[in-house]
């Protein structure tokens, strides 16, 4: 029986809570979308393991780290494989993600000219380095995902990331940073996005 589970994240679509979101839609897996108002985030920051979301309460037991949340969750949605060297491959482009998303989002909090220079940096340097690992794994997938043939939840992490760098909501990021240094990872943004059940997902949530 699918446990009753409740995903608390800040309330909008993206980051590290969305791919559990997502994951959860895709299999129909009944779940409470608990989302948090920033400013309601100071009262409820010590309420969480590591005073960080997402959290994933699974009949009244919180796990926490949005990896970890993604692999449960993923095994509940059949979007995680079961042999141990795919489930690796899988693992590595989460990491990987998580590693690059943790470099730039330690730049939110500096001022103007050090965060100028931080992106600058992060834009030469490590951005299109993890950029290109990615889309050779991609490669070394066979090209459409990044394991078994079928999505799984890298290619959902892997796409929320490219969307965000895509949006061109990080100033001194240039918005075609992807398509420069990893044009199949555009590729395979627009694969997963224009799955039915993603595509009809933020359709509904645009209305
Ligand atoms: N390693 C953690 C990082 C979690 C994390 O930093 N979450 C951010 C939101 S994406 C957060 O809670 N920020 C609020 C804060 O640090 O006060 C994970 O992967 O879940």
């Amino acid at each position: 029986m699918t446990p009753w589970l409740v995903l608390t994240y800040f309330d909008f679509d993206g980051s590290r809570g969305e791919v559990a979101r997502l994951a959860m839609h895709i299999a129909g897996i009944p779940f409470e979308d608990r989302r948090i108002a920033r400013k309601d985030w100071a009262a409820l920051r010590d309420s969480t393991p590591f005073q960080a979301v997402p959290t994933l309460e699974v009949d009244g037991q919180v796990i926490a780290q949005s990896n970890t949340i993604n692999r449960y969750v993923g095994k509940l949605a059949g979007l995680y494989p079961a042999d141990d060297w795919q489930a690796a491959r899988v693992d590595e482009i989460m990491d990987a993600v998580e590693d690059i998303t943790t470099r730039i989002a330690g730049t939110f909090t500096l001022d103007d000219e050090a965060k100028k220079s931080a992106r600058e940096a992060l834009s030469a340097g490590s951005i299109p380095r993890f950029l290109r690992q990615i889309e050779a794994r991609l490669q070394a997938g066979g090209g459409e995902w990044f394991a078994e043939n079928r999505l799984t939840v890298a290619d959902l992490k892997c796409y929320l990331w490219i969307r965000w760098l895509k949006s061109g909501a990080l100033d001194h990021v240039p918005a075609d940073v992807v398509d420069q240094h990893a044009p199949l990872l555009v590729k395979h943004l627009e694969r997963v996005a224009s799955r039915p059940q993603i595509a009809a997902y933020y359709a509904a949530r645009r209305k």
